[in-house]
């Protein structure tokens, strides 16, 4: 019996369902009494330190945590979990942490995107049975902007690189931490939460570890979800966004089904996209939701839902934020949440009134579940110019000039998939996404969406040289090579693909074979 810490802030579903995958079963902490007499104690922290430190005080489980890191029965921190042992973090350094390993949390100063999302390596400091069974040379899941500086070099268990060493797992005797999500690094952290739980395992230092590790490029999966004209949930594709065809909506799987294979195919992660969320509200849409769940019991890589993620009041009258939609997401298994027409809307307020409300949705959604938890899904489409000066927007000169032959263009963001052109650009959408608390960029392009014909370069370009997060270039591929152009010519920490996928044309499993020796690929 594993006894889990919820303090009610997040996706703790995905744990859940990690550990009953191994035949375990979970019971949710609900009173200081059944933490002080777990037998293990699994702790995922998600959202900022000074909130979970904050609600840990208010539900009076400080005391019984303490008491419980004290017994010497074993304990597992994930992500902020394992950050709240230290004794601070500048993230809210008016509150203090557990203090029960000397150090504190800093935030990442490097000359990179944060947050530091996707695949790592560790280098393993010292021995341990956490890794028992692993080569060494796997990598794992991590999404966060701060990391711990442990003053005692005896409790740091690994190191990753990320413009420095920084410390990415943490062991003192039954006391053990990590930065990185076992729940969400598939079977290398799954064999990893065995070896929490069970008695029986080798204690030693995996022979393969790197002598510097690697963020790995990731491939991700995009399944554009909705219902076709039976009512029945499709995987569908469009072109340019049109997924009709011959009348019908294109059917090219469904969404469980084919998630779970894109897991197996080696997916770095899996993004859901309800495409019709802008028009039907999501919780009265509880077939998305039923997906999420099912697909969170067998996926176990970073799933990202999106569509209809807004305020909203539904027929009864009866009005639900942005950040309740989100909350029923997470809940579900949702790790990252992407919102898309909404963001332009927000943006073209923010704009307009020069300042932060501090109520839109991205703002509340990331205060709550943080940065990284929030994508800004951003549909733009190319508008041709004669010159930059007949336009406020902001302009790229292109090589692939306009139907009149104009050799500049700005990318005009639309919302209600597509269907809809603003009076903003990606570029400032992107930017200002950033500033109001947007943790990564989901950016498709409808002129090249699938087409086949590669990513389009220059918009990439525009985007991630406007903002430090990090961007998941989408649309357009066709073949391998277009992912090693993409990685070669820009700075995308992340490549998306749907059509080629849906249709077995490319293979997960090629594209990353392809990239293997060209940039860092997750094996
Ligand atoms: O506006 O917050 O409700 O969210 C709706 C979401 O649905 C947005 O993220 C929007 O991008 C998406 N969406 C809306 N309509 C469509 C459509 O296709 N008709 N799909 C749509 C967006 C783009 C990618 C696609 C890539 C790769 N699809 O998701 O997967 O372009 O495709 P390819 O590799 O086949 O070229 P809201």
């Amino acid at each position: 019996m594993i006894t889990l810490l919820d303090y009610g802030a997040g996706n703790v579903r995905s744990v859940i369902n990690a550990i009953e995958k191994l035949g375990e079963t979970v019971r949710v902490a609900a009173s200081d009494r059944d933490i002080v007499n777990a037998e293990k104690l699994v702790f995922p922290g998600v959202g900022s330190f000074g909130s979970m430190m904050t609600i840990l005080h208010e539900k009076r489980f400080v005391e019984p945590l303490l008491t419980f890191l004290d017994s010497g029965r074993p304990f597992l921190g994930i992500c902020v979990g394992m950050q709240a042992l230290f004794e601070g973090s500048e993230e809210s350094p008016e509150v203090k942490g557990l203090g029960v390993l000397p150090g504190r949390v800093r935030r990442f100063t490097v000359d990179l995107s944060v947050p530091h999302i996707g695949w790592n390596g560790i280098r393993v400091q010292q021995p341990t049975h956490l890794f028992d069974g692993l080569d060494g040379d796997e990598k794992l899941y991590f999404v966060h902007s701060y990391h711990a500086v442990a003053d005692d070099p005896a409790t740091v268990l690994t190191l990753t690189d990320y413009g420095y060493p920084f410390v990415s797992a943490v062991q003192k005797g039954n006391i053990l931490g990590t930065q990185f999500h076992p729940e969400k690094s598939g079977a290398t952290g799954l064999k990893l939460l065995e070896n929490f739980i069970r008695e029986e395992r080798r204690i030693s230092i995996p022979e393969k570890c790197p002598e510097q590790t690697r963020l790995a490029k990731r491939i991700i999966a995009c399944l554009d979800v909705r219902a076709n004209d039976r009512g029945d949930l499709v995987v569908t594709k469009g072109d340019q966004y049109d997924v009709r065809e011959a009348g019908n909506v294109r059917n090219l799987g469904k969404p469980v089904e084919l998630a779970g294979r894109y897991f197996e195919e080696g997916a770095d992660e899996v993004t859901f996209l309800n495409i019709t969320g802008f028009r039907d509200f999501p919780l009265a849409d509880m077939p998305m939701i039923q997906v999420l769940k099912e697909t969170s019991k067998n996926v176990f890589v970073p799933l990202t839902i999106g569509g209809g993620i807004r305020d909203f009041t539904d027929k009864n009258g009866r009005s639900y934020t942005a950040l309740e939609v989100a909350d029923e997401y997470f809940r579900s298994g949702a790790d990252k949440i992407s919102i898309g027409s909404d963001a332009v809307l927000i943006v073209e307020e923010y704009l307009k009134s020069g300042k932060k409300s501090g109520k839109s949705a991205i703002e509340q959604i990331s205060f709550v579940y943080g940065n990284q938890a929030v994508v800004i899904s951003i549909d733009p489409r190319r508008v041709y110019v004669q010159s930059p000066d007949v336009t406020s927007h902001l302009t790229v000169e292109t090589a692939i000039p306009g139907p009149a032959g104009e050799r500049y263009c700005w990318f005009q963001c639309t919302i209600k998939g597509g269907r809809e052109g603003r009076d903003v650009d990606a570029v400032t959408l992107a930017r200002s996404c950033e500033e109001l608390g947007a943790g990564e960029i989901l950016l498709n392009c409808i002129d090249r969406d699938g087409t086949n014909q590669g990513f389009d370069i220059e918009l990439i370009n525009a985007v991630k040289k406007a903002v430090t997060i990090p961007v998941i270039a989408s649309s357009g591929a066709g073949c391998e090579a277009h992912f090693a152009e993409v990685f070669r010519n820009t700075d995308a920490e992340s490549a998306l693909a749907a059509g080629i996928f849906h249709r077995r044309e490319v293979p997960i499993a090629a594209v990353k074979n392809y990239l293997k020796d060209k940039v860092e690929v997750r094996l």
